[in-house]
């Protein structure tokens, strides 16, 4: 039985990858930081949790690195865990460096003292790619593994640290060392704060009456969104091989949340019609005339990353990985879910 060690297995995509492994019959060690109330995040209500073995600890911590490498004794170790959320890496740069950088080095160094044959996968991201609209060439067809890297973020920042230290230890040290540069991938499990998921949950409360409208930031920001399910898969796989290395995941189109807020509103029975500009725009119910969108500045960011669209064809070709939920279909998915909750929770 192989045994993996997942950090950040309380997320999004820990959670999903879990279950994932324990599919695939691995003994799954899961990672979890202590907090004041004791919270296993995306794990609660799983069956999963029941069948992971729970290890305490911070991964900015050394001490308890090399104690959770010492007890989970991994094959394979997938290092999710993040400060992820990039508008509160420009409030606690710091913090986020130490966490989503430095931290990666503590959890590789564990590793090649205690377990170096260990497989190890590093969470990096498009948000490393950054960059802005006239560095892209013309006729620019998405980031590829060797595109120039430009983060726009203290966030960005600290994953490319990760990422390069992750790329030296293979190299110094011939460890099986691979990163995923995963494009935005979104889900049912979705934290609230991200722009999805504030929207599919702000759509679903609105259709039930709950809230009146929802406070967004830059409508025009465009994304290359997939499902964490999907995504989880191409983390796997990468492990699977038998060479280490780097692959961008990535769906291949690019929509600009404001697309993403009418096909939600719609899936929630709701049309759209957009009236006004700048901070003045107003998003109205065609049916109610009702305003349910308005912009408010705060939730613009010192910088913005304004496109963003990968390339995933050497995983497609290496790894046989393709994604099989569509932005469509994941859009509904999410919306039915907070539907299904808010309802619930209104009852
Ligand atoms: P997420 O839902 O925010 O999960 C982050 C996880 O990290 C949580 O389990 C969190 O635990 C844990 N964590 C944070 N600080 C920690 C610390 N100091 N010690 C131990 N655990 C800590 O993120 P996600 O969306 O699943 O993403 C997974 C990884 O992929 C992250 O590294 C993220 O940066 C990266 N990534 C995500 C995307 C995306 O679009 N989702 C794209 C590219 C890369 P708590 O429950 O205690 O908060
Ligand atoms: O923002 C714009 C915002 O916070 C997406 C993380 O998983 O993916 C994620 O980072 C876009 C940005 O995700 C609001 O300005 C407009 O352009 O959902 P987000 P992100 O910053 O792209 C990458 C790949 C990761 O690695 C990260 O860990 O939406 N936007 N209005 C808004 N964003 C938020 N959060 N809230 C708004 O009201």
């Amino acid at each position: 039985m192989k045994r993996a060690l997942i950090t950040g297995v309380t997320g999004q995509d820990g959670s999903y990858l879990a279950e994932l492994l324990l599919s695939e019959g691995y003994e799954v060690y899961g990672l979890v930081r202590r907090k004041s109330k004791l919270d296993f995040g995306n794990l609660e209500g799983t069956e999963a949790l029941g069948k992971i073995h729970i290890i305490f600890g911070d991964i900015t911590d050394m001490a308890a690195m090399l104690n959770a490498v010492k007890i989970s004794q991994p094959d394979e170790v997938y290092n999710l865990a993040a400060q992820s959320f990039v508008a509160q890496s420009f409030r606690e740069p710091v913090a986020s460096a130490n966490i989503t950088g430095v931290a990666a080095v503590n959890i590789l160094e564990a590793l090649r003292t205690l377990k170096p044959d260990a497989k190890y996968y590093q969470a990096s991201t498009s948000e490393m790619f950054g960059g802005c609209i006239d560095e892209q060439p013309v006729g620019f067809d998405g980031y590829i593994e060797d595109s120039p890297f430009h983060p726009r973020s203290p966030y960005g920042a600290a994953k490319l640290y990760a990422h390069w230290m992750t790329k030296n230890y293979r190299e110094s040290y011939g460890m099986f060392a691979c990163s995923g540069i995963l494009f935005n991938h979104e889900s049912e499990r979705r934290g609230h704060e991200f722009v999805t998921r504030k929207i599919t949950s702000a759509a679903a409360k609105i259709k039930l009456g709950i809230i009146d409208c929802v406070e967004l930031g830059n409508l025009d920001a465009k994304r290359d969104w997939g499902h964490s399910k999907d995504y989880v898969r191409a983390m796997y796989l990468m492990l699977k091989q038998q060479k280490p290395d780097d692959y961008v995941i990535a769906s291949h189109e690019t929509h600009t949340v404001r697309e993403f807020a009418e096909l939600s509103f719609k899936a929630a029975g709701m049309n759209i019609a957009w009236q006004g500009s700048g901070t003045d725009e107003i998003g109205i119910d065609t049916d109610s005339g009702k305003t349910v969108i308005r912009i408010n500045p705060e939730f613009y960011r010192p910088a913005e990353v304004d496109l963003l669209l990968g390339d995933p064809s050497k995983a497609e070709k290496i790894l046989g990985w393709k994604r099989e939920i569509s932005f469509n279909q994941m859009i509904n998915n999410m919306v039915e879910n907070d539907l299904r909750i808010v309802s619930s929770e209104s009852r």
